[in-house]
């Protein structure tokens, strides 16, 4: 049995959580409430539209009893409040039924991604002491049921693997539903219990995990479909990795639920999976990543595909360029929204009464009046008005600390409980925020978020590596990629920069971790205390060789050194 929330993850402080309920921020919602008002309101109206091998197509009253079934399935084979889940799924109906199954019983879905591999699976599951991992049984030319197998035999709290498709040696998940609904036997999680674990980027060898409620993630649900205009009539498609914060909640596949409308499931994000769906679908809404963006501009003007039914296109994750996004509207014959967002909480949102400019050159404004911002210089003051700095944040959907990271939690929030984003920006004249760069060592290629210091541990694992640093540098089309600047041992044998990709691929990590350029040099260059600077590298790095899709973006300034920059002692 897990130990509760409370002790788990730091939360809003009383007086906050009372002024967030009188606003009526907070209203007292579950995600099981929800959909079962949902299913009561309108049954028959689809919920859950999943393209792939045969049309399958589920309505609310489905979907609601397919989670119910399910919940009486997982309470059956032990599964209890305040477990944890690992969910590795692709955009597949199931994904939708079983976190719906788990709200249901208040065991908590911790959202992998599909790309992650061993590394970070075991991580989850051994972090989060899981009790059962469901997977997909081959996605994108991968056996996840042979690492299950692995990790299962090396994670002693996991009970339970669960496959979508043929088990092979584990539990086909449509073996577990039955009938009988554990409601009637629990209460159920309360609004300001956790629902879930979402995942950060991360700047740390290991992503922290982020502690999410009802009440709260409701919240920003309903305060995105207003400013996006998401209502029962929206048919929002999920071409991100529906375990994503922003396809799931930006207002994502969850918001397009809350709202009564209609969730289609795209299996590929390209334009040649994702335009027949828009097409068929009469898709109104969808979000995406600028790498993609960029594409599905250039793919309309040659497609077949009448994407007419395109009202808006929401782009954000990493920052979107001016010019890119000028060309987006005419393109795809929609209306832009750019979005600024983190699964730690705060979302920004450009909105759709904005003037074009706005929309095309700054990433919005929060969603809520009570979503506090301060903008500070490296010392924590104020900077003047339209000055840029780092991006403080706390409000009504903005976690006040990571899961079970007392440690990183000292240094990741103020003592007043802002998080510290580790964004730079800067406010307009129109209480717009503009994303300048960022402080925090991470890099972020093209939406997928990369922190060295994991690919570093991961190198300097080699006999005749000495030192390694990992630095983002520009690109036209990722906005960053990944370069390992490598220092060999002295008298060690010489490595191939594919030896070194290789040692990462290895190790069982996501694919979009593995360098994208390796380097080997005989020094780092030095700041004047005798440093590591990652600020000197990336202003050395080669510039971007350039294609058609314009000036590349500047590497992202790094205003404050990391922590983690000033070691200088890695033998
Ligand atoms: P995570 O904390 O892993 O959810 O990643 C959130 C981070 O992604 C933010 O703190 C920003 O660094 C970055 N990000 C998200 N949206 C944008 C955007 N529209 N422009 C620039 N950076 C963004
Ligand atoms: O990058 C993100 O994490 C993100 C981007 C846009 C996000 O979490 C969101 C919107 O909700």
């Amino acid at each position: 049995m897990s130990t509760g929330p409370r002790t788990d993850a730091p939360t809003w402080p009383v007086a906050f959580a009372e002024r967030y309920r009188a606003a009526g921020h907070w209203r007292g919602e579950t995600f099981t409430g929800v959909l079962r008002e949902r299913a009561a309101a309108h049954g028959d109206r689809v919920a859950v539209v999943d393209p792939a091998n045969g049309r399958r197509a589920w309505t609310y009253a489905e979907l609601d009893e397919r989670a119910a079934r399910l919940a009486a399935g997982f309470t059956a084979r032990g599964i209890c409040s305040g477990d944890r889940v690992v969910v590795q799924l692709p955009n597949v109906a199931e994904f939708v039924e079983v976190v719906f199954a788990l709200f249901r019983i208040g065991a908590l879905p911790v959202f992998a991604l599909p790309a992650h591999r061993e590394t970070e699976i075991g991580y989850f599951c051994s972090f989060t002491e899981a009790v059962a991992y469901v997977i997909p049984d081959r996605h994108a030319g991968f056996d996840h049921r042979a690492l299950a197998t692995t990790v299962r035999a090396r994670t002693p709290s996991l009970k339970h693997v669960f496959v979508v498709g043929e088990p092979g040696e584990h539990t086909a998940l449509s073996d577990v539903p039955c009938s009988g609904d554990p409601d009637r036997e629990t209460d159920g999680p309360a609004p300001h219990d956790l629902a879930f674990l979402q995942l950060s980027g991360g700047t740390t060898g290991v992503p922290k995990l982020i502690p999410r409620t009802h009440d709260d993630y409701i919240y920003s649900l309903r305060g995105s479909n207003e400013i996006c205009g998401v209502d029962e009539d929206t048919r929002f498609l999920v071409v991100l990795p529906a375990a994503h914060n922003f396809p799931m909640s930006s207002p994502g596949w969850l918001g397009a639920l809350y709202a009564g409308g209609t969730v289609v499931l795209c299996p590929r994000p390209d334009p040649g999976s994702a335009f027949p769906l828009v097409a068929q679908e009469h898709v109104t809404m969808t979000g995406m990543v600028p790498p993609l963006a960029l594409l599905w501009t250039e793919a309309a003007a040659g497609t077949a595909h009448d994407l007419s039914s395109l009202e808006l296109v929401l782009v954000g994750g990493a920052k979107y360029s001016e010019a890119a996004a000028r060309r987006l509207e005419p393109a795809l014959g929609c209306r832009l929204m750019q979005v600024f967002g983190m699964a730690e909480g705060l979302v920004n949102y450009t909105r759709l009464d904005d003037g074009h400019e706005t929309v095309v050159t700054t990433q919005g404004r929060p969603i809520s009046e009570d979503d506090e911002i301060r903008i500070v210089d490296d010392a924590g003051q104020e900077v003047a008005e339209g000055d840029f700095g780092h991006l403080l944040t706390r409000g009504p959907y903005t976690i006040r600390g990571y899961w079970r990271a007392p440690e990183h939690n000292r240094t990741a929030f103020t003592e007043d409980g802002f998080y510290r984003t580790g964004d730079i920006v800067r406010r307009t004249e129109n209480g717009s925020l503009v994303v300048e760069g960022r402080a925090k060592d991470q890099i972020n290629r093209g939406g997928e978020k990369v922190a060295p210091e994991e690919i570093e541990n991961i190198i300097l694992g080699h006999p005749s590596v000495h030192d390694v640093s990992v630095v983002g540098i520009a690109d036209t089309y990722l906005g960053e990629r990944t370069l390992a600047y490598v220092i060999l041992r002295a008298g060690a044998e010489p490595l191939a920069a594919v030896a070194v990709k290789r040692l990462v691929r290895e190790r069982g990590v996501a694919a979009y971790k593995i360098p994208d350029v390796v380097e080997f040099v005989d020094a780092f260059p030095q700041t004047g205390i005798g440093k590591v600077s990652k600020k000197g590298l990336r202003s050395g790095a080669a510039p971007d060789p350039g294609s058609a899709t314009g000036p590349a973006p500047a590497p992202a300034p790094v205003v404050a050194p990391a922590p983690h920059e000033a070691r200088s002692d890695r033998h």
